[in-house]
């Protein structure tokens, strides 16, 4: 299955969030990130996706792994993917909006879950709590969850 990333970026209370404006989750908020090129790392790749999308410069040394979560569509097998999630708190730059990603800033209390994919409220609070999470989700026809196992430690 691919691998790609997904960087959250936190200052304080607050989240980065991208509206996503094309491709794979158009319209939906999420972190940032995609896939690695070639034989690239996935923390090159976490690193370099962030820059591309936000402007953001950061290094790979200050990416905490927290979460690996595996995601099936039972309609789309093609979408089906490992997100490798890494939490960002040091970095230079304020994210700026790219032909990808619209950023805005949102407490860590009130992330828009209702306009992000559906599993992440199963993952993210807990992510955000401090804890590692290890899950699987399996996605139905309209990108509704059918199915999860989500353990955390
Ligand atoms: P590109 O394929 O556009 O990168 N991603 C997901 N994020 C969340 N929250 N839930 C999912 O459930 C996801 N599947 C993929 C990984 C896609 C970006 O979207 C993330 C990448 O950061 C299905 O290059």
């Amino acid at each position: 299955m691919r691998n790609v990333t997904l960087c959250l970026l936190v200052r304080d209370d607050q989240i980065s969030l991208g509206r996503k404006k094309k491709g794979f989750g158009e319209g939906n908020y999420n972190g940032y990130g995609g896939k690695p090129k070639d034989d690239e790392s996935l923390e090159d790749a976490a690193i370099r996706e962030l820059y591309e999308e936000t402007a953001v410069v950061a290094r790979t040394e200050h990416l905490k792994k927290r979460a690996t979560l595996t995601f099936t569509f039972q309609y789309n097998p093609e979408w089906n993917q490992v997100v490798h999630v890494y939490e960002l708190r040091s970095w230079r730059g304020e994210p700026a909006e790219s032909d990808e990603m619209k950023p805005e800033w949102f407490s860590i209390n009130a992330v828009p879950y209702e306009r992000m994919w559906s599993a992440d409220r199963h993952w993210m609070p807990l992510v955000l709590e401090g804890k590692y999470v290890t899950a699987s989700f399996v996605y139905g026809k309209e990108n509704e969850v059918l199915e999860m196992k989500v353990e955390c430690s």
